[in-house]
């Protein structure tokens, strides 16, 4: 028995479905633990609803046609987290060191509560002090003032709304740099990277109306029960109406095998669940390109048969209208031989065939896709693969169809939209200069993982942080935090107490602000903030919860505060206007953004958002080619490393418990894993072979020579049903173990989903 559930084929295994009671009470002992009053109900109530407050947790999107209650496990999780009556007080700081604290797990660091007051680092006491704003911003200033600005790290983490994160990109730019890396940097810049070489728009194509009408999904590498969950309810509608669902994970994800609608209450109340995925497979970790090569192997023999009936499979008159290099590719697929294929996927021919065909059948499919696909170092090509197979059969701009990346953060998307991007390029810096009057910054900026190697050779001096735990969330965890000290000034905007603000520069602050959910009062009276979702759709959010503490500013009144005493005057810069009233930060936006964003104050309440535009939807095409490119890849697999004797391919994940390293708990209840997030998960065949035993601590070791050490121990070996020569464990626990230097090849996105390790035993 583990975590109360049966052992299945000697392996962890949950049996009960993806929402269902299991996710009510998890939102029950997340209540209880917090000890939240009722009028947090309220809040709740309004969650991800026009004109209410919009989820702090994922970015899926938010219907029009909502459910009486518009959330999920994981949201009321995220909001409940948030409106903790737990505070940090000056109290906590005054009894404990910061050393002391480097010592507390992740989760009993934010479990503390919510901070309340603006702090500064005194390294003579180790200690935490509080200081005022104007004491701070100050302090901030003369320091960046001192400072080159080219080696100074303006970081976002993908929750600031749009009018801050317009207003932090641009004090960034009048400071003098591009160095906006985003948590997009470690998750889906990918995406934005790879769609746009291949289609031309850097965010996905599909709509939610899609979801309504394709006749096939195909899903890799995203984990919807616990990262999403409320996409659960499209995809049960899609299924009953006779939608395919065919998903490549190398793990039995639950929310993707079968659900139980919590806001059914026939379902809820018989028990009967929906089977989700048609076909499952189990997929090797970095084996996708591998898959999908199959699966086009298959529809190209299928093209062939149909052609001696005088018919075709393939979308001949979308090929030649729309897409370049498809005979390069289809030599590809012919050329790769079904034994390469089965070694790299770890699915058999017939498994391909079958998916291939489902594919064949259908006449609109969407491809989705998430962490499984862009924290590879062939990330790249394992998204073109799945659009070269989408292009085969016009599956993209048209009804029904599309490539739909399913992003992390709120506003993760929105944030790269309105100008935090280190690629000046992508960012209308002429338009800039003439409603600012300034010139900015031509030069590209730093990326997440060119700032950790800045700090590392000691050229990056400085990291303010919007929201986030940076730190934590890197790779080269060990060697970082040791860089980390060495930086002259550290500035941390954030809710919550994390690992990140324990490692500080020579000089550090501590800033508190408002979370989305509570009131935002201004000189022109409660504001409203926007954010953009993973489907293009921007919509306001108003908190209306009582704040924290009364000594907590926004976060636009805390970038205004730092930019006024870091700049010098300018008329075209009015921080105080735009801090009194947001509406004027909005027509700004739209300034900048105009065919995205006319009419911003008029539309934001828009039921189910107002849509940004794509132009691949469009099939205008935005690529070096001008048509949709087909792209060859360049290995059949996305590891980017040999497999060896000994070596195995590491995933590390997320536990429907967390949200990144915030970490509510320590129940992975979909996956069966209780009580303990030190786990190695390997299957019972490769555990016979080492002759392991399940409970048994283990250390993993990076097989990596590059002269350093990566070592994480204390790990319980637990039998899970993963591909051979695969293990997985947690993030952040095991983000040591993750070089910086293994990465997604064109868009330096960390590799996190597949890293060369040994089991040391
Ligand atoms: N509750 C909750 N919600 C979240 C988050 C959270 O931590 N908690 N994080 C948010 C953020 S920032 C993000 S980016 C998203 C992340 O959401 P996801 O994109 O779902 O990311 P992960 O959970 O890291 O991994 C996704 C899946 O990839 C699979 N996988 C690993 N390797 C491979 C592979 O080689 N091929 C394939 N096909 N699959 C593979 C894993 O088994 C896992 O199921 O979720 C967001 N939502
Ligand atoms: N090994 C491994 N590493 C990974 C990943 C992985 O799958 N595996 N995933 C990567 C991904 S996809 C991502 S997105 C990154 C996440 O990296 P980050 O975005 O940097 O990290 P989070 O854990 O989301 O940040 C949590 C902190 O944000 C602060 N916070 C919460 N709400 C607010 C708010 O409203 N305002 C402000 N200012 N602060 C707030 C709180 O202090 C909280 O402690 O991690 C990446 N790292
Ligand atoms: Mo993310």
């Amino acid at each position: 028995m583990i975590g109360g559930f049966m052992a299945k084929d000697e392996t962890v295994h949950y049996d009960g479905p993806a929402g269902g009671w299991g996710s009510a009470k998890g939102i029950a002992r997340i209540f209880a633990k917090e000890r939240n009053s009722p009028a947090v109900l309220d809040t709740l109530r309004r969650q991800n609803k026009p004109g209410g407050f919009m989820c702090v947790s994922c970015a899926w999107t938010k219907p029009a046609d909502h459910n009486p209650l518009e959330f999920c496990e994981n949201g009321a999780k995220a909001t409940l987290w948030e409106l903790t009556p737990r505070r940090t007080t000056l109290d906590f700081f005054a009894k404990h060191t910061v050393t002391e604290l480097q010592g507390w797990k992740d989760h009993d660091l934010e479990h503390e509560g919510r901070l309340t007051h603006p702090m500064r680092y005194d390294r003579p006491s180790d200690r935490y002090v509080p200081c005022s704003w104007e004491e701070a911003f100050t302090g901030i200033g003369r320091e960046l003032k001192a400072l080159d600005p080219k080696s100074v790290i303006f970081y976002a983490s993908g929750r600031a709304s749009l009018e801050t994160s317009y207003l932090y990109a641009l004090f960034a730019r009048l400071y003098g740099n591009n160095n906006l890396p985003d948590s997009s940097n470690m998750c889906h810049e990918t995406t934005s990277v790879g769609l746009k070489k291949v289609i031309g728009a850097s965010v996905g194509t599909s709509v939610f109306q899609d979801f309504s009408t394709c006749d096939a999904i195909f899903f890799f590498g995203q984990n919807t029960g616990s990262n999403s969950p409320r996409f659960l309810h499209p995809l049960q509608q899609a299924v009953k109406r006779g939608c395919k669902i065919v998903t490549f994970n190398p793990v039995r994800e639950k929310g993707l095998e079968s659900m139980i609608n919590p806001q059914s209450p026939t379902e809820m109340l018989t028990g009967k669940e929906t089977q989700i995925s048609c076909q499952y497979h189990q997929v090797k970790t970095g084996g996708d390109i591998a898959a999908v090569m199959g699966m086009c192997k298959h529809i190209f023999a299928r093209d062939d048969e149909a052609k001696q009936r005088g018919r075709s499979v393939i979308d001949r008159d979308f090929v030649a209208q729309h897409t370049d290099g498809l005979e390069a590719f289809e030599q590809k697929v012919r050329t790769t031989g079904w034994d390469e294929i089965e070694r790299e996927s770890g699915l058999t021919r017939a498994d391909l065939e079958a998916a291939g065909q489902v594919y064949v059948d259908a006449e609109r499919v969407i491809g989705i896709y998430g962490m499984g696909l862009t924290q590879q170092v062939g990330g790249f090509d394992s998204i073109a693969m799945l659009v070269n197979l989408l292009l085969l059969k016009g599956n993209i701009g048209r009804d029904g169809t599309g490539i739909s990346p399913v992003r992390g953060h709120s506003n993760v998307q929105g944030q790269r939209t309105v100008g935090i991007s280190e690629k000046p390029e992508l960012v209308p810096l002429d338009k800039l200069a003439a409603m600012f009057g300034f010139e900015p910054p031509r030069d590209t900026g730093m990326n997440t993982v060119e700032a950790c190697e800045g700090m590392l050779e000691g050229s990056v001096k400085a990291f303010v942080g919007l929201g986030g735990n940076f730190v934590r969330a890197i790779p080269e965890h060990g060697a970082m935090e040791e860089a980390w000290t060495k930086m002259r000034l550290t500035v941390q905007i954030a809710t919550k107490l994390n690992r990140s603000h324990l490692i500080n520069g020579e000089v550090a602050y501590l800033l508190p602000c408002l979370g989305r959910s509570e009131e935002d009062m201004q000189a022109s009276g409660p504001q409203t903030v926007t954010m953009e979702d993973s489907l293009s759709c921007i919509h306001g959010s108003v908190g209306k919860h009582k704040p924290a503490s009364e000594h907590l500013l926004s976060e636009i009144a805390i970038v205004a505060g730092i930019a006024k005493a870091t700049l010098p005057p300018n008329p075209k810069v009015r921080w105080d206007d735009w801090q009194g009233n947001y509406a004027i930060v909005r027509d700004l936006i739209e300034e900048t953004y105009p065919d995205k964003f006319h009419d911003f104050n008029k539309r934001m309440f828009t039921a189910g958002g107002f849509y940004r535009g794509n132009s691949a939807r469009e099939r205008i095409w935005k690529t070096e080619s001008g048509k949709a490119e087909f792209t060859v890849p360049e290995a059949l697999s996305a590891a980017g490393f040999e497999d060896r004797d000994g070596r195995y391919r590491l995933m590390t994940l997320r536990s429907n418990d967390q949200f990144n390293t915030t970490i509510y708990g320590y129940s992975d209840r979909l996956r069966g894993i209780e009580g303990t997030r030190d786990v190695l998960l390997i299957n019972p065949k490769e555990m016979a072979k080492l002759g392991l035993t399940e409970g048994q601590m283990v250390s993993l070791q990076t097989d990596i020579d590059d002269g350093r050490e990566r070592k994480v121990g204390g790990l319980k070996v637990l039998p899970f049903a993963l591909p051979d020569g695969c293990v997985a464990g947690y993030y952040p626990e095991l983000n040591p173990l993750i070089p910086l230097s293994l990465h997604e090849k064109r868009s330096k996105t960390p590799a996190s989903k597949a890293v060369p390790v040994r089991i040391l035993i």
